[in-house]
């Protein structure tokens, strides 16, 4: 099996300080956070931006920053999320690409996200493409429903994306797919040839899929924008959920990947090996 790749959703767009005292906010909590959380073994870091207030923000100059700061202090592969907060523009949301990050996340449809529409609509995706092409930027396909593969392969249909993709479950949002290893499964199997895929379980199912994607060969998103807890009422830091996975994969005998193995893996510009 491949080494795997494990990504940190260390921000997220939805959590506030007042629920963590563990989420990085500032350019520099994130380049610390990138620190620890390479050493715990990541290799990639899923990145949303802050203001010094914790509120969610599209600046381009915030991006900036978190990017630099992130690349001084580790050399994690930089994704910027392109989902961006419930009811961004598409100018919002892929504004940041314009610094060339080495991979952008491409939400591929609409989603109930909680009570709000996480809103996706084809217009939406084919503009979100045309940026990520115009600045070269690799996606990663955020599929959090059943009908987003489909979507996706419509994109490819109609000549906007060519196989083999990395795509990333999201499963558990509520509106969304739930997180159970069928799902999962079911999913995997509707992959196109040599596509590459990982999995983001939600909340407290992040653990038990993480474990399971480990197994079937792969790859393990975990972090506190898609959980917030180590374990039943004790908080978690971002390190301490790479760490983890990081171990249990030890003991399952799977190697995990140094940024620029997962670099090669997921053919980025950046790799020296492609
Ligand atoms: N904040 C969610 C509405 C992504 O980063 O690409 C969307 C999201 C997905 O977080
Ligand atoms: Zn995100």
């Amino acid at each position: 099996m491949d080494p795997l790749v494990i990504t940190v959703a260390a921000v997220g767009a939805e959590l506030t300080p007042e629920q963590t005292p563990h989420l990085p906010v500032t350019p520099e909590q994130l380049g610390e956070t990138a620190r620890l959380c390479r050493a715990a073994g990541a290799a990639m870091i899923h990145v949303h931006c802050r203001n010094d207030d914790g509120t969610n923000t599209a600046s381009v100059d915030r991006f900036d920053a978190a990017q630099r700061a992130i690349r001084t202090q580790s050399d994690l592969i930089v994704q910027f999320t392109t989902g961006g907060a419930i009811g961004m523009t598409v100018a919002q949301r892929t504004g940041p690409l314009r610094l060339r990050p080495e991979m952008a996340t491409l939400t591929c449809g609409t989603v109930n996200f909680g009570d709000d529409i996480f809103e996706n609509s084809f217009p939406i995706m084919r503009g979100i493409l045309a940026e990520l092409e115009r600045y070269d930027v690799k996606p990663e396909l955020e599929i959090f429903d059943a009908g987003h593969l489909a979507n996706a392969k419509r994109l490819e249909r109609d000549g906007l994306l060519a196989w083999p993709q990395h795509c990333d479950f999201v499963l558990g949002v509520p509106g969304g797919l739930d997180a159970s290893v069928r799902n999962l499964s079911f999913l995997v199997d509707g992959l196109p040839a040599g596509c590459t895929w990982s999995v983001a379980g939600i909340g407290r199912e992040q653990l038990p899929l993480a474990a399971v994607a480990i197994a079937m060969g792969g790859h393990v998103r975990v972090g506190l924008e898609d959980n917030i807890y180590y374990s039943r009422g004790r908080l978690a830091r971002n390190d301490e959920l790479v760490a983890r996975v990081a171990r249990i994969a030890e003991e399952l005998g799977r190697p995990v990947a140094t940024p620029d193995q997962a670099r090669a893996l997921l053919k980025l510009r950046t790799s020296t090996t492609v």
